[in-house]
């Protein structure tokens, strides 16, 4: 186990799971949130997938029967909850030092008939990941259901984080040649309500067909290290009321605009090689 100073000198509990991050790509903390917590999630889940789609922009296809959703933190009533929870705010402070901003609240729904998407990762790497083993964001997963694999789990080829990917597609579709090597990595998440995982979204990852009759809602948090440069690809927005009802100490990690109104998103953060369930390399 690596011990991690944080930057008031103390030793971080999360060493362990870091070292596991670093190695992976993804890391998971089990039962972290009491399933009643996990109960109202996905039914904020449900009330904004159910206005959004009705809007221009509001829900975006990553592929048949499968939306991607981004939301502001007024939309899920326990966000504070979540965004200042030990082990989120430890692994950020840890992995993306004391400055870090959370720039992305969000939900993938893979329903009933979903397909399996594409090896990708969800945006392009930079020298400081490939060349010097820095990871600049994180991307924290908990799950609305008990995942089983009728599902379609999400699908992460472990270690792959580091690879450069200058040759794929876009940056982020790795070629059709080297699908079989993923195929061979691959590790299925069969996450259950309560766990949360962190992930850099650079590790080669993929949602795969679902062939049961349930959905498989994921909420998402995206968080930053100075510089990282995602927030321009994210709207999230606040109330006055909301902002100042705020800990100073999450006031100071949100990337959020306070807004007298909060505007409906429309998605900035397109992938498109998984609009229509295909990649750029998959024709
Ligand atoms: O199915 C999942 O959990 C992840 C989906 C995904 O990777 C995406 O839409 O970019």
């Amino acid at each position: 186990m690596v011990a991690v100073q944080d930057d008031a000198g103390v030793t971080s509990g999360v060493g362990a799971d870091v070292e596991t991050l670093f190695r992976d790509g993804i890391v998971a903390h089990r039962g972290a949130f009491p399933v009643a917590w996990v109960t109202q999630m996905r039914e904020d889940i449900e009330i904004a997938f159910a206005d959004a789609v009705k809007r221009d922009g509001g829900a975006v296809p990553r592929g048949p029967q499968r939306w991607y959703v981004e939301i502001h933190p007024e939309q899920m009533r326990g966000f504070v909850e979540l965004a200042t929870h030990p082990w989120v705010v430890d692994m950020c402070r840890t992995v993306l030092g004391d400055d870090h901003q959370i720039v992305e609240l969000g939900f993938d729904i893979p329903f009933a008939g979903a397909a399996d998407q594409p090896w990708h990762r969800d945006f392009p790497s930079c020298p400081k990941t490939y060349e010097h083993h820095r990871l600049t964001s994180l991307a924290f997963n908990l799950t609305a259901v008990d995942t089983v694999p009728e599902m379609g789990p999400l699908e992460i080829a472990p270690g792959t984080q580091w690879e450069a990917g200058n040759d794929f597609d876009h940056s982020m579709f790795p070629p059709a040649s080297e699908h079989p090597r993923y195929a061979e990595l691959a590790v299925p998440k069969l996450p259950r309500m309560g766990d949360v995982s962190a992930r850099s979204a650079l590790t080669i990852h993929r949602g795969t067909a679902n062939r049961s009759p349930w959905s498989r809602p994921v909420l998402v948090l995206g968080v930053d290290a100075p510089g990282a440069g995602h927030a321009e690809l994210h709207s999230m927005a606040v109330t006055p009321a909301y902002w100042e009802a705020l800990p100073d100490s999450l006031r100071r990690r949100l990337a959020a605009d306070v807004v007298d109104e909060l505007p409906p998103i429309v998605q900035k953060h397109q992938i498109e090689g998984l609009l229509m369930g295909g990649g750029p390399s998959m024709g």
